[in-house]
């Protein structure tokens, strides 16, 4: 059958139901595709057989570098913010789970385009950030053609601010500046989420959707969609940690940008120039195999009013 909607993710796409027995996938990956598509989200085994030695080696690896100590049973560990991002470029185990091959196969089978990780990010305790969906930080054209993958890398209960996030949001309006009425290219932001909470709040409201908690397992991980909100919800017990990893992905064949300084309506896109941490090869820009020319950022302005100079004092020559 003819995916009639290729510009969406497989497991996005009004047409999943009936594309789904054509997508050649194992039962196990079924129950994933069918719980990203009608719930935003979805838990599996992370599927690494070395998954528990690579957890107690990157959390030996990281610990001294958070300036917190997490071998005092009594002491606080939840002092500030608290990650590292992109630990994959010095710590191998980060990268294995970020390039896992089973997870970037499930991951292309499930959107129907290669996937390809770019970003890390380790906690070792819980982030206590607000519901947010990702797409305001990652968005990609065509859309929802983003996720995140979270693993668990202890056991994580009630009190040490699980993973929460809302059942079916990714349903819900992306958001985005015209959405809620305001230009964001060429700004600045403290937390590029904070212009969109008072309207997740009142989706929230509107939809009458309450969070589910992520109560996890060592080694258990879950895929988050592009538009679906989560967060990281209160730490009662400052003692303890939560230990995770989070991975972005993006995938081939898109323009990859950030909302939150970007105008879509009238073209103005902060673009991102991305290397995927599998290969370390850059992924440019791209639309239907066409490389798109990265705009609206201060270089490429000062290229093009450059690139302007340059033709007006060639034309006056010639
Ligand atoms: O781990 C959490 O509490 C949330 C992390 C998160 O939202 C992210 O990395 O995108
Ligand atoms: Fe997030």
């Amino acid at each position: 059958m003819k995916n009639l909607l290729p510009g969406l993710p497989l497991i996005e796409s009004p047409l999943y139901p009936m594309m789904k027995a054509e997508m050649g996938l194992t039962p196990e990956e079924m129950r994933i595709a069918d719980d990203l598509y009608e719930r935003g989200y979805a838990v599996f085994d992370f599927p690494d057989r070395d998954v528990e030695a690579r957890i107690d080696r990157v959390k030996a690896n990281l610990a001294p570098r958070y300036g917190v100590d997490f071998d005092s049973p009594e002491g606080t560990k939840n002092a500030g913010e608290r990650r590292i991002q992109d630990a994959w470029k010095f710590d191998e185990d980060v990268r294995s789970f970020a390039a896992n091959q089973a997870v970037l196969d499930l991951l292309s089978k499930l959107y129907g385009r290669r996937a390809f990780p770019f970003q890390t990010l380790n906690f070792p305790v819980g982030t206590e950030q607000a519901a947010h969906s990702d797409s305001v930080h990652f968005s990609s054209l065509p859309e929802r053609f983003m996720c995140g993958v979270w693993l668990a890398m202890e056991d994580i209960g009630p009190n040490s601010g699980p993973l929460f996030y809302l059942p079916g949001s990714h349903r819900w309006p992306i958001m985005t500046n015209s959405l809620i009425g305001r230009r964001g290219y060429g700004g600045s932001l403290a937390s590029a989420q904070d212009p969109y909470g008072p309207a997740w709040d009142a989706l929230c409201t509107a939809f009458g959707v309450q969070p589910e908690h992520l109560i996890a397992r060592k080694g258990q991980a879950l895929i988050w969609c592009a538009n679906l909100l989560h967060g990281g919800s209160r730490q009662n017990d400052p003692k303890l940690t939560r230990w995770s990893q989070v991975t972005h992905y993006y995938f081939e064949d898109c323009i990859y940008y950030t909302p939150a300084f970007s105008d879509e309506t009238v073209g103005r896109l902060q673009m991102r120039e991305l290397v995927s941490i599998e290969d370390g090869r850059a992924r440019p820009n791209t639309f239907m195999g066409e490389l798109v020319e990265r705009s609206g950022s201060k270089y490429s302005f000062h290229h093009s009013l450059y690139e302007r100079v340059r033709r007006a004092i060639r034309v006056k020559v010639a």
